[in-house]
């Protein structure tokens, strides 16, 4: 580790001695620890860091405009669609990734290195449970999905496999997300196969381009975006585990988003038959501004912008037919070839976009004292997971169907919230078990209408675990002609006694 003196030398070429000027009011615990956070930083590209911080911060006020003339849609041809495929179309794919999976040559990796502040949890967010029946968390009900599809792929094409699950977190999730898998006995998964591994952090900067300080012996941290990534998959020689295991595809994913299919084999099958190195599912954006991504072309080059990064006017232009001419929403669902993300690590990581958020950061004023601002101070600057797409040779966009594929909680209430999550799962379990041909009643014994739509909310309890039904498939032999009374959950044991009862 290197000495304060050689820290100092670093800092006073960067510009940051003012981080050390409580040095001598420290007491000998609090600088070993200061010491060892300073020393993770990477002194030599500070001042470049600070100074790209201040003028991205300062070009933020007129974002879009540049960009969004350059602006196309996706041409249709470069997009699959689950809503324009036939059946035999979607099974041909769904065959193909499951054949993959079979052969142990698909992982899924969960970016879950966010503090998740909107929704205002102190703990990872994959530990939030939205109020199921079942009590499932987010991280459950993934790593779930992740033994049922191996059990899918493994029945479908009689080869034991293994989708290796590898976790990115940062210094806020590592820790406790390792305690809550080693709690649960990873919740079924073997440990081996669960990789938890940590992305960079960054310091924030003042809006002049210091280094803020968030106590006398503490600098404002954050991680640097869920495109920290492609360094951290280098730091943790997550690409060599990868080759070891024979993964040649990684589909990566969000930790919100309650409805995902992990390593969807329809997803991966598609990708693989068309030869892409680099794919992002979409859906049809509900409205204009709605917060996500936009998949579209840029001077010809396909890529996300992000829904922070473009015009309002630019959000709300329609096409011929009266749609959103932007309507193809990034979900943070994305496929990758291993041989890309090498070469995407090796060569491209360090071209990577900044991109600036402006955050409320709070911070200790010269006089040391604690100070919480009302506006923005801090320029936080991380890079994007989509980011790479403009390095891909054949990238490929996938549509699919909003209700069965994405719902994700990011705020507390209101929109994309506890309990919309919770009510989007329980509707497609709704719909899967009236499809299977089962009566469903309420408490007072009324059945509930067959219908395509379940009622409005707050909807019936009758859940479904993932270690039944991954897709909605196989619920028909269980469940055809069954009445089954609210609440009720569809696990392993219910379905043996239903098995058993025949
Ligand atoms: C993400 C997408 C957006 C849209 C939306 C859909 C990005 C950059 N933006 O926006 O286009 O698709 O999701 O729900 O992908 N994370 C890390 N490390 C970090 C920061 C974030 O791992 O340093 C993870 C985070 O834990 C989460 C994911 O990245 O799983 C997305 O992060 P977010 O919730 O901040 O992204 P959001 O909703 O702004």
């Amino acid at each position: 580790m290197p000495c304060l003196e050689e820290i100092r030398r670093g800092l006073e070429a960067a510009g940051q001695t003012h981080v050390l000027r409580f040095w001598s009011e420290l007491a000998e615990g609090e600088r070993e620890t200061f010491l060892q956070d300073l020393a993770l930083l990477d002194l030599k590209a500070l001042r470049k860091h600070c100074e790209a911080a201040r003028t991205a911060a300062a070009a933020a006020s007129d974002p879009h405009q540049d960009r969004d003339q350059d602006m196309e849609p996706i041409p249709p041809q470069s997009i699959g669609s689950v809503r324009k495929s036939d059946s035999s179309a979607l099974s041909e794919w769904e065959d193909k990734g499951l054949l993959q999976i079979s052969q142990s040559r698909v992982g899924a990796l969960l970016l879950a290195g966010g503090q998740g502040s909107r929704l205002g949890v102190s703990y990872p967010k994959g530990m939030y449970d939205v109020g199921l029946p079942s009590g499932k968390t987010l991280y459950q009900i993934q790593a779930e999905r992740i033994r049922k599809i191996q059990e899918l792929s493994e029945r479908r094409h009689g080869a034991k496999c293994t989708v290796p699950w590898y976790i990115m977190t940062s210094e806020f999730t590592l820790t406790p997300t390792k305690k809550f898998f080693d709690e649960n006995d990873y919740f079924g998964l073997d440990p081996a196969n669960v990789v938890l591994f940590e992305q960079r952090m960054i310091p924030a900067v003042s809006l002049e381009g210091k280094i803020i300080l968030q106590d006398r012996g503490k600098l404002a941290m954050a991680p640097d975006g869920n495109g920290g990534l492609y360094q951290a998959l280098m730091d943790n020689h997550v690409l060599e585990d990868m080759e070891k295991r024979g993964v040649e595809y990684l589909h990566v994913y969000c930790v919100d988003n309650i409805l995902i299919k992990m390593a969807d084999p329809v997803f991966v099958g598609f990708c693989v038959s068309k030869g892409a190195d680099c794919g992002a599912k979409v859906v049809r954006k509900a409205h204009a501004s709605e917060p996500v991504g936009v998949v579209c072309r840029v001077r010809g080059v396909s890529q996300v912008v992000e829904y922070s990064e473009i015009s309002e006017e630019t959000t709300e232009l329609k096409g011929p037919d009266g749609e959103l001419l932007y309507s193809a929403g990034n979900i943070c669902n994305h496929f990758f070839t291993r041989t890309f993300l090498q070469d995407v690590a090796e060569n491209y990581k360090d071209q990577l976009q900044q991109h600036v958020a402006m955050k409320k950061v709070p911070f200790v004023d010269s006089s040391g004292h604690h100070v919480k601002p009302s506006k923005p101070n801090g320029i936080k600057m991380e890079k994007f997971v989509f980011d790479v797409f403009p390095f891909s040779r054949n990238f490929v966009a996938f549509e699919v169907e909003r209700e069965d594929e994405f719902s994700p909680l990011k705020n507390a209430e209101g929109a994309d919230s506890p309990t919309t999550a919770r009510n989007s799962l329980l509707a497609q379990h709704h719909r899967w078990l009236l499809a299977a041909g089962a009566t469903l009643t309420h408490g007072d014994g009324n059945s509930v209408p067959a219908g395509d739509s379940p009622p409005p909310p707050p909807l019936p309890q009758w859940e479904v675990s993932p270690l039944v039904s991954y897709f909605g498939e196989g619920l028909e032999d269980l469940l055809q002609g069954k009445t089954l009374p609210t609440p009720f959950v569809l696990d392993p044991v219910r379905a043996n006694e239903l098995i058993g009862g025949r």
